[in-house]
Formats: C-alpha cells, structure tokens, sequence
C-alpha cells in the first residue's frame, strides 16, 4: 500500500523508506545522518525537494511516486524533531567505528605523482562529495576521490603535508595519505562535527563537536586516546564545542566551547622541552608552572562564549567573537579577557588573515552579517578600516606576495558572483570580478608563489576558476561539481599569512 494511502505514520515511513541508508538510530550509513542538528542549514522546502526528486550524482533516489502529501509532510517534520533522549555516542562507538583502509607499512615512501607535493591543491567538492587533487604547477587535476557526506572547515595538513586530515559534518575524520593518494583511515568522532585540528607531526588529532558535546582526542592513525566530556568546570553545565584549532608553539590544542563561557587549553605534549623557545619564552621559565597537562583541559573562564577565533602571531593572544558579534581579546597565558573587541555582526574569524600596514600587524575579517571587512590593528586592538563591500562576506585570501585580499559577498543574493580585490596598503577596494549573476563566486586560495588565485564557482555543473593575482585575468576554468574550499599545501603547511590555519 502506498504511504499515502493509508494514515501517515512517519517512524514507520522511515523505517521503510529511509532506514536502509540513513540508519535505523537516524545516525546515518551510506547517506548521512537525519536529526535536526545535522539539517539545520538544509531549508525544509530545499529537503523536501531532494526526497521528491532525488539528489543527482548521488544514491539518493526519487520518492515521489512512493510516499507524498501528509505522510511525506509528516515524515519530515518527524526528522527535523530531535530524538529524545539525545543519541549518544559512545569512547567505544568511536572505537567501533574506525576503519582501516590501507596497510601504513605498504604504502611508498615517495610521492606516486611528479607534480610538485608542495604546490598541491585540495578541492573538496561538495555537489558529489569528491575531493580533487590539483597539480598547482600545471594547473591540472591529477586525481579524484570520493570523501564523507558534507566534509566542513579546512583539510588540516600534517608531516610536511603528506598527510591530510578531513572532517565531515556527520563525524567522521579521514586519514588521507597524499604521496600515495590512498585514504588511511577512518572513525567516526562523533555524530555532528564542527572541525578538526592536528599537531604538526600527525601524531595527535582534536575533533569538536556539537552532538554529543564533547571534545574527541585521537592519535595519528585515528585511534581514541580520550573523549572530554565538554562540561562546565562543575560538570554541571554541558555544552557544544565551537571549534579547534591547533596552537604550534604552545604545543596545544585550544577549544572555545559555545554554551559555556570558556576557552580550553589541551596539550598534546608531555615535556616542558618539547615546546620551541621564542615563541612563548614564558613557557620556558616557567618550566611548566602552567603547561596543562597531558591530554587534559586548563580552562580559562570568560564572561561571554566564543563562537569562534582567530590567534595572535605568537599564539599568547585570541581574538574571539559570540554569535552576536561581542568580540574579547582572550590571553591564555594570564586567562583571562584583557580587551574588547569592537565587532558588531557576526564577524567570521576562522578566515581571518593579517598582514603588515604601516609598521603594524593587522588583522582582517569578514562578517556574515555585515557588507563589510574589518580591519583591526593586532597589538592596539583598534578598528582601523571597514571598508565597504559588495555584501556579507564569508572568506577572505591573500598571499605574502600578493597586493590584493580578495573577499567573496557570499551571503549576499544580489551580489554573490563578485569578488572583489582590497589593496593592502590602502585598505581599499579597487578591483572587482564579476561572475554570472545568481551564481555563486567564492573562496579563493593562491599557488604557492602567489601568482594565481583559484576561485571556487560555487554551483553543481561549477568550476575552478584561475586568474592571474596581479592583472586578475581568467587563466582558465576546471570543471568541478560544486566546488567549496581549496586548499594549498604549501600555504597551509607554512603557514601563510594570506590564508586561515
Ligand atoms: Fe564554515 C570553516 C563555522 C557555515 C564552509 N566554518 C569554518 C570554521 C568554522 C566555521 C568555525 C573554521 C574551522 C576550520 O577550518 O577548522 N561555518 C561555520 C558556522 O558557524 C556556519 C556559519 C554555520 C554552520 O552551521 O556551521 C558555517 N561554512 C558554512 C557554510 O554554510 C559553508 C559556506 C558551506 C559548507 O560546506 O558548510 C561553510 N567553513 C566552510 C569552509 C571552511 C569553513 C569551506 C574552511 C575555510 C578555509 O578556507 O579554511
């Protein structure tokens, strides 16, 4: 009988429908997870959509002619409702969970590919789920491979870039081998990730999530070393995890957490002589009067929560901002705020890039909210520019040896097929790139050397777009199926100040 025919019943429907692939728990299998938390950026309309018609170049079919009217209403309305009580998952789901995809004593010591591994470019595509590996010399693919469902937040490189570590959006981390272009591993961290950090060595990984709340710690080759259940200090208040990122000289890990006001500290090293001396010289003196310990969160307590975060050059200092744009200057050295930051919006941290103006150190971000990037001195904590454009904006790029920051109005309709190129040093925007009208134009990333700037045309039948970064002329297009974020080794294994960490 079809669904609609008899009275709609949507735990039935979906165990009928849905289950096979999307998991009888609503955790996900081969298609992704179905709870609330991993929809929220999937409009209804935009979901009911896919289940009528499918979703092209992947296995989901078209239900139309199978379930429709109140009981396909009924049924999404019923995955769009939290599952009470909260799933859980579990130190040992997440063992459980880890696959091991290719033996680490077999693979090549040397890259399997004559491109430069340095000048390598990673492009997640979301329209289908692959990741294309591009040769940054000739411009070129020279490799394709399927990845999770909805990876989000930058690949994090490690081992001089051999090694790239994704998150997806449902949990899972992959272990990717570049030089031999296998995928090494697999766990599933958790069932809504925000992001992963990883130490330079590829010896320990950090996963944030937001379901369950909690903060994973793994080793190298994705096994569990600790689960942090990410409570307030009393244990009472949970909370979900904003993001992490990975801090070099302190040899850490730092965490904001989004329900409760604190910022979390976590080292991934046991010896005091393991951290370099000249970059937080205090550490040193101090001889680990205040290295937090192994694997285990030093807490400095805030007034606000941080959504997100962008560190200061010698990693002492971050700047975080709340949802609502209350920005603070967070030192995790004393722990504690020691500034306002005069944001307003919803600034977008994560991208932010700093370079040198007027014998300064400056630090540039976009807002989602706001048509506009600001552009705040780094010792003063002053807003020195905001400087005006197209619309809210979502990544911004620059390259030491480039002139221009090129900034996308993503979040604006009108204008989401423009770039536009801000000069360094007079903190203006003078050039623009102007797509096709209603298609979106973002994420740029340049080569190694900075001479091209690769664009993501952000739609399904998309493309990478290259223009030369002095004159901005079209160099040349590759094909792509929704191309987001691009990624370049080099850039992101030094470091580069053009481009996020
Ligand atoms: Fe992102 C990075 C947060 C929505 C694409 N995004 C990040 C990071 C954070 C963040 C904290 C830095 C993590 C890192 O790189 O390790 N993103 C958020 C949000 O809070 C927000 C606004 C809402 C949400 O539900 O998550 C959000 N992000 C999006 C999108 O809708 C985007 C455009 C499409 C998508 O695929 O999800 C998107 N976010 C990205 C990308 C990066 C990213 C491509 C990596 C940028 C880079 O160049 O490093």
């Amino acid at each position: 009988m079809p669904a609609h025919a008899r009275a709609a019943d949507p735990a039935a429907d979906y165990l009928l429908h849905c289950a096979a692939c999307h998991g009888v728990d609503r955790l996900g299998g081969m298609g992704p997870a179905l709870l609330p938390e991993n929809l929220s950026r999937l409009r209804k309309a935009e979901a009911l959509k896919i289940v009528r018609e499918g979703r092209a170049a992947t296995q989901m079919p078209p239900f139309a002619e199978v379930i429709e009217g109140e009981a396909l209403t009924k049924l999404l309305d019923w995955v769009y409702t939290p599952v009470v009580p909260a799933p859980r998952w579990s130190a040992d789901d997440i063992r459980a969970s880890r696959i091991q995809h290719a033996d680490p004593a077999q693979l090549g010591e040397r890259p399997v590919f004559s491109a430069d591994p340095l000048n390598l470019f990673l492009v997640v595509e979301a329209g289908d789920h692959h990741v294309s590996v591009l040769d940054g010399d000739r411009l070129e693919p020279i490799h394709r491979f399927p990845s999770r469902h909805a990876l989000h937040g930058g690949p994090k490189f490690a081992q001089g870039g051999r090694y790239v570590f994704f998150g997806s959006r449902d949990g899972w981390v992959t272990k990717y081998d570049l030089w031999n272009l296998q995928v090494v591993a697999e766990v599933r961290a958790g069932i809504n990730t925000r992001n992963v950090a990883v130490s330079p060595d590829g010896s320990h990984v950090a996963v944030a999530n937001y379901l369950p709340h909690t903060l994973v710690l793994l080793d190298g080759d994705l096994n569990l070393l600790k689960v942090l259940d990410a409570t307030d200090r009393d244990g009472k208040q949970s909370s979900r995890v904003s993001a992490v990122y990975e801090a070099t000289p302190r040899q850490s890990f730092i965490a904001a957490l989004k329900d409760v006001p604190e910022v979390w500290e976590i080292s991934y090293t046991r010896a005091v002589e393991d951290i370099p001396v000249g970059f937080i010289h205090d550490y040193k003196q101090r001889e680990g009067a205040f290295i937090p310990g192994y694997l285990n969160p030093r807490r400095t307590q805030l007034a606000d929560v941080l959504d997100d975060f962008f560190f200061t050059q010698d990693y002492s200092e971050l700047m975080g901002a709340s949802r609502e744009g209350a920005g603070q200057v967070v030192n995790l050295d004393v722990r504690k705020k020691v500034a306002d930051l005069p944001l307003a919006g919803m600034p977008h941290l994560g991208s932010g890039i700093t370079w040198d103006w007027q014998g300064r150190r400056v630090m540039a971000s976009t807002n989602l909210k706001t048509a506009e990037v600001t552009v705040i001195d780094l010792k003063t904590w002053e807003v020195l520019r905001r400087i005006p454009i197209r619309g809210p904006g979502f990544f911004l790029r620059s390259h030491e040896n480039s002139r221009y920051a090129f900034v996308d109005s993503m979040m604006s309709p009108e204008n989401k097929h423009i770039l536009q190129a801000i000069d360094k040093e007079t903190l203006e925007v003078v050039r623009e790139i102007a797509g096709e009208p209603g298609r979106t134009l973002a994420h740029v990333e340049f080569t190694r050397d900075g001479r091209y700037a690769l664009a993501s045309l952000w739609e399904d039948d998309g493309a990478i777009v290259v223009y030369d970064a002095a004159t901005l002329e079209e160099v040349k297009r590759l094909p792509m199926k929704k191309p987001v974020g691009k990624y370049n080794v080099w850039n992101k294994v030094m470091r580069e100040e053009g481009t996020s960490h």
